[in-house]
């Protein structure tokens, strides 16, 4: 009976109250990225184990230099954050250090603020798990967050249920203030010795010759899930957002026999500031430093065609853009839509509809990997009718011809081609 009631107050403490999302739509510009943007931050708020109170939103031409939303608005919130109990509000937007101290007082001392990034850096520190991905969250924690979480002092840990300064270096962001520059230090130069580590295993990878291929794409589209249902890598696979942090590599076999080497990575997610990507560099490397990409879709989500803008930038931003690419358009099982505005005419031949969970698409998927591995080649049989005899006079000169037998109405021919023939004899491939 006691234990029981023991249980019960653990529980009650655990419970975190509710927070307020606090968004600035610009006026006149179209609210629906805001209102995707916003609608994502409660999802991340319960990642980090929280809840809403409420959400509230200022049309206004910009967010205010000094306090992020107006006064009268500001007047609101408190008295919302009174009424509800509420100790914790999260703004959808970089804030600077100024606009949190100055919300902050404004609000009274039992209401922390803290911004989207802040938020994420949170999450972050809840799901790394190796020493390099917990190294890199307290760096970015004490670059990013300390200088916001303005004297908070004690209090920290109780105001929210302690969202937005959970981690590994917890309690440095809140007592060890006058050391954050050794600290961050420190941090740089232990995660210059592991950087110089992973370089040498990636050496030992290159030597081996083995095709690298990175699963990358944006949070919760399913790119553990690909993963394991190939390898069996036995990832943290769940519905929640960057449910991975830290990358794992796979050796896969494909069909032919061809062995490659798979990686799965951490998700990408809308308005992630470019400082952040850099602290997360060793991280997102793996995407940067691969022969090959799978870009993976949530095609069943609304926002899939903005995720995927966002995924491009981001490897645009990591050097990757020009790699070779399939789009891999996942939970095929959840949606009839095949469509991604985004990947436009450029991308047809590098789309596939797959969905992780039931198989369905994966042994294309597999073929079209084994393309990529084997530099854009094609396989194909042609028939070619007896008007066409100059297209096999062309693939003598330009492509492997493997088999040809003469028929009355012409040619069956199998050649191996590269993507510029590929494209030119759709009309006489067979299927
Ligand atoms: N219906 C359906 N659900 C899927 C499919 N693939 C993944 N999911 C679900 O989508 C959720 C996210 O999957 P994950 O594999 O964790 O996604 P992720 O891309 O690794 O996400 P992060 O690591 O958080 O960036 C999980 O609940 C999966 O079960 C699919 O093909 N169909
Ligand atoms: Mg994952």
């Amino acid at each position: 009976m006691e234990q029981s009631i023991f249980r019960n107050v653990l529980q009650d403490e655990q419970r975190l109250p509710g927070a307020v999302l606090v968004s600035v739509f610009p006026k006149g510009q179209d609210p629906a990225p805001y209102e995707a943007s916003l609608a994502e931050l409660e999802r991340l708020l319960e990642t980090a184990g929280g809840e809403v109170f409420a959400k509230m939103v200022q049309v206004k031409d910009h967010p205010e230099n000094a306090t992020y939303i107006g006064s009268g608005k500001i007047k609101e919130l408190a008295s919302l954050c009174e009424t509800g109990g509420v100790s914790l509000v999260v703004c959808d937007e970089e804030l600077s250090p100024m606009q949190i101290k100055n919300l902050e007082d404004a609000l009274g001392s039992d209401v922390r603020v803290i911004d989207r990034t802040m938020l994420i850096l949170d999450i972050f520190a809840l799901h790394a798990s190796t020493a390099d991905g917990k190294l890199q969250v307290e760096l970015a924690q004490l670059k990013y967050s300390a200088p916001r979480l303005y004297g908070k002092g004690k209090e920290l840990s109780r105001l929210g249920g302690g969202i937005g300064t959970r981690g590994p270096g917890e309690t440095k962001l809140e007592s060890d203030k006058r050391h954050l520059k050794e600290r961050i230090r420190a941090l740089e130069d232990q995660l210059e010795v592991l950087s110089k580590n992973r370089e040498l295993q990636r050496k030992q990878r290159e030597k081996s010759g083995i095709f690298r291929v990175a699963i990358a794409g944006y949070t919760n589209a399913g790119k553990s899930t690909l993963l394991n249902a190939l390898t069996g890598a036995g990832v943290k696979e769940k519905d929640e957002l960057f449910a991975t942090l830290d990358p794992t590599t796979r050796r896969y076999t494909l069909p032919s026999g061809n062995e490659i080497l798979l990686t799965d990575t951490v998700g990408f997610i809308r308005n992630l500031p470019h400082h952040l990507v850099k602290a997360f560099r060793s991280t997102l490397e793996e995407v940067a430093l691969c022969d090959g990409i799978l870009v993976v879709v949530d095609s069943s989500d609304p926002e899939s065609d903005a995720q995927l803008k966002v995924t491009t930038d981001l490897l645009c931003e990591l050097g990757a853009a020009s790699k070779p690419t399939l789009y891999v358009l996942n939970k095929c099982d959840k949606t009839d839509s095949a469509v991604i505005p985004f990947l436009g005419r450029e991308g047809a031949g590098k789309i596939v509809r797959i969905s992780a969970v039931t198989g369905e698409g994966v042994p294309l998927l597999l073929e079209k990997i084994e393309e990529m591995v084997s530099g854009g080649k094609h396989t194909v049989k042609l028939l070619l009718p007896t008007t066409a005899m100059g297209v096999l006079a062309q693939l003598y000169e330009e492509a492997v011809v493997k088999e040809v037998e003469y028929t009355p109405d012409g040619a069956e021919v199998c050649a191996v081609v590269d993507d510029r023939l590929y494209g030119k004899l759709k009309a006489y491939i067979q299927q």
